[in-house]
């Protein structure tokens, strides 16, 4: 199928350009795609992948990793000043800027943290992803990692900054309510309009202005981390990069 393929070429791609052999921490994401990075590392041998940790983003991530036969560690685990060489990890929504859109696996919270641990952000995607602005392609909404009893508030304040039906994702067959993610948090999902980039803004066109609702990707983000009861958001954002709550410029690659 083509879209296997080419989750699968970019996932050895993106190990053949990033995974230097002598690197001995690695972040590994959560998702469809990642499980080729892990099934790319795996292949390059226990010469080259058995000095190496492997730190998880959740449940199916660490299974991942222990499949394989790698060696897990968990982040709490990393050393405090210690940074991880590189992490891999999927993304639901790629823009020009390399901005994502992440969460469609409700392992977010956890993925930010393991990419914000590491020198390097390999996000690795397949062509679907590729999308000029943020909410272009994927309709579902900006994943929003919340505490249940907050969730109503939540709910309000992004329908007053003008998100479009947002709502908690609904549990799938066999879990009746909400999704509970591995942190015990729901997800509310928060549709927007595109989000701008700050090059659109020269064009004079209104960003980040809550009568609209047209929103630019740090604006948004930067206001919904404010939310009480947000405990993180799917939003990967920064300018040519992964510019995360630490503030550090990260270079975001993405592989199509
Ligand atoms: O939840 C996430 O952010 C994951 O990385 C995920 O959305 C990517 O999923 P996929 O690789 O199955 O498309």
């Amino acid at each position: 199928k083509l879209v296997e393929s080419s989750k699968r070429l970019a996932a050895y791609q993106a190990v053949k350009d990033y995974l230097v052999p002598t690197y001995t921490r690695i972040g590994i994401g959560s998702g469809s795609t990642v499980v080729y990075v892990v099934e790319a590392i795996a292949a390059l041998g226990p010469g080259v992948t058995s000095g190496m940790t492997f730190y998880p983003t959740g449940a199916q991530s660490e299974e991942l990793i222990e499949a394989a036969g790698l060696t897990l560690q968990a982040i709490n685990k990393l050393p405090t000043g210690q940074q991880l060489d590189v992490a891999f990890d999927g993304a639901d929504e790629v823009d020009d800027d390399l901005n994502l859109i992440k969460g469609g696996g409700a392992c977010l919270w956890q993925e930010k943290i393991v990419a914000t641990a590491a020198k390097h952000f390999v996000c690795v995607a397949d062509f679907r992803k590729l999308s000029p602005r943020l909410g272009t392609s994927w309709k579902k909404g900006i994943p929003i990692e919340v505490l249940p009893m907050a969730a109503p508030r939540v709910l309000d304040e992004l329908k007053r900054m003008g998100s479009l039906n947002p709502r908690v994702r609904p549990g799938l067959p066999g879990k009746a309510g909400a999704i509970v993610t591995d942190n015990g948090m729901w997800i509310i999902d928060a549709p927007f309009a595109p989000l701008h980039l700050p090059k659109d803004s020269a064009s004079g066109v209104q960003a980040g202005n809550e009568d609209n609702g047209v929103w630019q990707v740090d604006a948004l983000a930067d206001r919904l981390i404010k939310i009480p009861g947000v405990a993180e958001i799917g939003l990967f954002y920064g300018k040519n990069g992964l510019e995360v709550t630490a503030g550090a410029q990260k270079p975001v690659v993405a592989y199509f």
